[in-house]
């Protein structure tokens, strides 16, 4: 092994991720949407300095008020990414449509929708945000893919995962062999998985792994949802978060409560120490908050190559068969014992 550590680029191309006969179009992808992450966080860590905090006073296509820091993001995404060359449709929760590009512009074969800034509520209060993309590739002959072309099953993924913009910048992803974890380095601004003999302080060891081949634990001892919507619940969704706050030692309870306002930062917990994520339906709005698309399928694409489960209480998130580009899902995700037991209590069955 040599000195430099196991960068992104390097692990994709020595486990030639994503693509048997690869051609190294989409290591230059992935590291195309390293890139947006590393821009991003870079306009993170300066926000409230440089006046980039706030609305812009729009409101995009799901009704919410537009931050300066979503459009930024979407901006920076689409540009690192149309500039790859290697994409012929872009799709984002900040568009209504997605971005055809323009007739003579270099493209490839890959459909990217991804959701550029994600906990928008944390955008302002320094708190966790992320970004969550899904890697589609596009089977048309010729041409442009047209929209209904991007609405694809989650199980058609060639490849998905989120950046996390806490503590530190990561990069997780999977391309359908195991879940592994980069981490930005801001030093030398690339991401490691490994930081082999870089000047390692004394009584460190040679080896520092940052989240190789994650395995999700079977069960957890926490669970994130949004309590303040309880009485919108349907009544199965109410017993299973009671049941969780119950006291019984044999079962782990009651679990902890940890909701952060941002999906990929609690689904990013989730996968390293176990649990649930919930955003449910609500009796007067079955289909929940979150998008199916690009939030939805490709965490749980993520989730489920690490050996847990994404549900809408009743059927495979992966399993849906997608409508509409901004399409609203309940979501289920964590834990392969604790999303079952939840699914249990959706279905009346506890
Ligand atoms: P955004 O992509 O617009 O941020 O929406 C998704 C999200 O912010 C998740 O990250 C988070 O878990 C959830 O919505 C919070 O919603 P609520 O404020 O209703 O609890």
């Amino acid at each position: 092994m040599g000195r430099t550590g196991i960068t992104l680029t390097r692990f994709i191309i020595e486990t030639r991720a994503g693509d048997p006969a690869a051609t190294g179009e989409f290591s230059v992808l992935l590291a195309q949407i390293g890139l947006a992450g590393k821009l991003i966080a870079h306009d993170l860590r300066r926000a409230g300095l440089i006046n980039i905090l706030g609305a812009t006073g729009a409101t995009n296509v799901q009704g919410e008020a537009v931050k300066k820091l979503d459009e930024i993001a979407n901006e920076t995404f689409i540009k690192v990414c149309q500039d790859s060359g290697l994409v012929c449709a872009l799709a984002s929760e900040e568009m209504e449509k997605p971005l055809q590009l323009p007739e003579n512009w270099p493209r490839g074969k890959y459909m990217l929708l991804f959701d550029p800034l994600d906990g928008s509520s944390n955008t302002d209060i320094n708190m966790p945000l992320g970004a969550i993309f899904s890697i589609l590739r596009y089977e048309g002959k010729g041409g442009l893919p047209s929209a209904a072309d991007i609405v694809r099953k989650g199980t058609e993924q060639v490849a998905a995962g989120y950046l996390m913009y806490g503590s530190s910048t990561m990069l997780v992803f999977t391309s359908g062999q195991g879940v592994n974890g980069f981490t930005l380095h801001p030093g030398i601004g690339e991401y490691l998985l490994s930081h082999e003999n870089i000047r390692m302080p004394p009584g460190i060891g040679e080896y520092l792994l940052s989240h190789e081949n994650i395995r999700m634990p079977a069960r957890g001892k926490v669970y994130a949802v949004n309590e303040g919507n309880y009485h919108k619940w349907p009544a199965g969704t109410r017993r299973y978060i009671d049941h969780l706050k119950e006291s019984d030692k044999a079962t782990g309870r009651p679990y902890s409560s940890r909701y952060s306002g941002c999906l990929a930062a609690d689904v990013h917990r989730l996968l390293l120490g176990g649990g649930i994520y919930l955003y449910p339906g609500e009796t007067d709005k079955p289909e929940g908050k979150l998008r199916l698309l690009y939030e939805a399928n490709p965490l749980a694409l993520v989730v489920e190559q690490a050996g847990g489960r994404a549900s809408t209480g009743t059927m495979r998130i992966l399993d849906v068969e997608p409508k509409a580009l901004h399409q609203r899902v309940p979501l289920l995700i964590g834990s392969a014992e604790d999303v079952s037991l939840a699914e249990a209590f959706f279905r009346g069955e506890r």
